[in-house]
């Protein structure tokens, strides 16, 4: 019966998904400014179908990308012509893709207990029925509610955490790129902690009693669903222009925050594609008429992954923030936290110095609008699995990511404002 089932969707998959046999993700630093010049020119080749995980930046710095079996040789013959170092980061994403497919089929559901497994990248429709069971289990604490529709009119579902009343309250959001699965996941174990913490971990009770706690796990979820059915490498929304045949915008460069400016793209195609205006993404002006109505946030954090940071404004700009020594300070020593659990290492620093500078950023959004706590996480690893990270590291970068949040959140209570 497993075995028809395996094969079942195994054929399924070999149908509709999208493959990546043969490709690799290769990791090259540029030593010299020529170097960086010619990558850039790589980088314009829009044939070549790169796919750059992290993207170019300056001299010294790591770029990693993925490259279709079938451009390969013709990069890898660039790079060499050109004397560009690099080395094999990914040898066959398909090989990982399987091998995540295979972990993923068979244990979602803890077959003996019927609960759900947290070590796993579930369906959007099991992510919201778990909310829902969250909801049910605990109704004096959780409540569900629905801040609008995607482009594909799925709901954008939010976790209220609340003791009661509109306390001042702290946003949570994962999953606005649609391929960083471990978001999503690392979201939903945190709605499950934060909701059996509550009247047993003193730290969390105090912060429940004096504010409340909004979670958006798929803050995408049309990509999201399109990752998990179609392109497992998807991280735009997917909305349409008639007449187009490129599809989505990189949900994370079109908050009105220097909207257009560097780091993003004005090309429909690129996977940077700032769209045609700010929060023409129905799922972006969702988030942002949520917190303009609700008037009290005082905290915005995002999940993103992968690379390992913890990062806060600006990052459509170069210059420091007013509040540059507190929120260093705060993200140091979450950061400090984080690692003492499994000695994951982070850094810590605003967007446009840890990782590169972009425009229409969420957080630099809601720092400009008054929250003074707007922090980005990036999530693990470095890039031995980038986006593919396997399941057997989720429960541990949701732990270890707990701890930073907590410390956040810590200093979010007892500094009111
Ligand atoms: O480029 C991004 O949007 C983020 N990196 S990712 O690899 N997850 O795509 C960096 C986010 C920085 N945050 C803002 N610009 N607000
Ligand atoms: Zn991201």
């Amino acid at each position: 019966m497993r075995s028809i089932l395996f094969f079942g969707v195994l054929i399924g998959y070999i149908y509709c998904q999208e493959t990546f046999v043969g490709d690799q993700v290769l990791e090259i630093i540029p030593t010299n400014e020529e170097q960086v010049k010619n990558l850039r020119l790589l980088e314009t080749e829009a044939h070549l179908q790169l796919d750059f995980w992290k993207p170019l930046t300056t001299l010294g710095e790591k770029v990693h990308v993925r490259i279709p079996f079938f451009r390969l040789q013709a990069v890898k013959i660039f790079l060499e012509y050109h004397e560009i170092p690099y080395s094999i980061m990914i040898e066959d994403v398909q090989v990982l893709l399987d091998k995540e497919n295979e972990e993923m089929f068979f244990p979602r559901k803890r077959e003996s207990s019927g609960s759900f497994n947290f070590g796993a990248y579930h369906t959007l429709e099991e992510i919201f029925q778990e909310m829902d069971s969250l909801a049910e289990q605990y109704p004096a604490l959780v409540s569900k509610l629905q801040i609008g529709y995607s482009f594909e009119n799925r709901p954008m579902n939010v976790l209220k955490f609340s003791t009661g009343g509109n306390k001042p309250a702290i946003w949570l959001d994962a999953g606005i790129h649609a391929r960083e699965w471990v978001t999503q996941a690392t979201a939903l174990w945190t709605a499950n902690q934060i909701a059996s913490d509550y009247g047993k971990d003193p730290s969390i009770t105090a912060l429940l009693d004096k504010m409340d706690i909004f979670l958006l796990p798929v803050t995408n979820p049309d990509g999201y669903v399109f990752s998990y059915t179609t392109n497992r490498m998807w991280r735009k929304t997917r909305s349409k222009v008639p007449g187009n045949i490129c599809v989505g915008v990189d949900p994370n460069r079109n908050w009105d925050a220097g909207f257009g400016g560097p780091g993003a793209s004005d090309n429909r195609c690129s996977d940077s594609y700032h769209g045609p205006s700010a929060n023409s993404e129905v799922e972006v002006k969702s988030i942002v008429d949520f917190i303009k109505n609700h008037g009290n946030i005082k905290a915005f954090i995002t999940l993103h992954s992968y690379s390992q940071l913890l990062m806060f404004p600006y990052g459509y700009k170069c210059t420091r923030t007013a509040d540059y020594d507190e929120l260093n300070g705060v993200a140091q020593k979450a950061a400090e936290s984080l690692t003492s659990l499994y000695g994951t290492k982070y850094k810590v620093g605003p967007i446009c110095s840890v990782i590169y500078q972009a425009s229409g950023g969420s957080i630099d959004w809601s720092y400009d609008y008054g929250i003074k706590y707007s922090f980005a996480f990036e999530l693990r690893d470095t890039g031995r699995y980038g986006f593919l990270l396997p399941t057997n590291q989720i429960v541990p970068t949701a732990e270890e990511t707990w701890k930073g949040l907590k410390t956040i959140m810590e200093h979010v209570r007892d500094h009111p404002y």
